[in-house]
């Protein structure tokens, strides 16, 4: 996968250079290419920003250090005619894991850090005639500019592509995956400070292990997500939710 990102903090995006994803680069299964907008600015300043049309506090980013900086991503090359823009903003759709798997599917994807009160909305619309473009936001927050959500975004990513874990199947028991929040996990020693691993994971019974992890994410997510929980649910479930005082819905009951 090739990632290209535009930011005034190139710099920031340095940590992509280490541990699995410095490693995954290493190992040719990701590329990414850093761009600093400022190039892409004509005055001695090297401004890359005005106050906004329609008044209000901030600045806004201009459009056209953008529109030569998506130039200068195109021109620089790539598996497919143009990259998935992806635009990091509260303003934007939630990001999931759901959404981490769509994106691992691109073989190219180019990241736009805004800062200040955002980018001139004429960007989006512009892009949006040569390329895909998605807004995203991480949560129900303000960052104070988009390269820490590009480091989540590509790190959420990144480790879903072929080869990158190494174990292939490591990521398909994640929080998530099974529409669940994952409960805890433990090693050795079986006795730590008075505190025992819970017995049945000890055991050796394959089948009592599996349902004894399935009720701790069934209550670790009533407790913290209940948002989550929309079954189907068997009759243990239904038990274990009951004990940890959620009252399922009446619908979506399996046997
Ligand atoms: C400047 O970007 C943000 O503040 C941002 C980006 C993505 N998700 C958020 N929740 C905030």
């Amino acid at each position: 996968m090739l990632i290209d990102v535009v930011s005034i903090f190139p710099e920031y995006l340095s940590a992509l250079d280490v541990s699995l994803l410095g490693r995954a680069q290493q190992r040719g299964l990701l590329e990414v290419r850093r761009h600093d907008l400022r190039e892409g600015a004509t005055d001695v300043h090297r401004t890359v920003d005005d106050s906004p049309y329609g008044g209000g506090p901030g600045m806004v980013m201009t459009a056209e250090p953008w529109r030569l900086a998506l130039e200068r991503v195109l021109a620089g090359g790539g598996p497919a005619p143009a990259p998935r823009l992806i635009l990091p903003t509260p303003a934007g759709r939630p990001f999931t894991q759901e959404l981490a798997h769509e994106l691992s599917g691109e073989a190219w994807l180019a990241f736009a850090c805004g800062r200040y009160e955002g980018i001139d909305g004429r960007v989006v619309e512009h892009a949006r005639k040569t390329m895909v473009v998605d807004e995203i936001s991480l949560g129900d927050y303000v960052l104070a500019g988009g390269e820490a959500a590009v480091l989540v975004i590509v790190e959420a990513v990144a480790r879903l592509l072929p080869g990158v874990l190494g174990n292939t199947a490591s990521h398909e028991d994640d929080s998530f995956s099974h529409g669940l929040l994952e409960g805890p996990s433990y090693t050795r020693p079986p006795s730590w400070q008075g505190l025992d691993v819970p017995p049945v994971l000890l055991s050796g019974d394959h089948a009592g292990i599996s349902r004894w992890r399935r009720d701790e994410a069934l209550r670790r997510t009533a407790r913290l997500r209940p948002d989550l929980l929309v079954g189907p649910f068997d009759q243990r479930d239904l038990a274990v939710l009951a004990e940890a005082g959620f009252e399922p819905p009446s619908v979506g009951v399996a046997q």
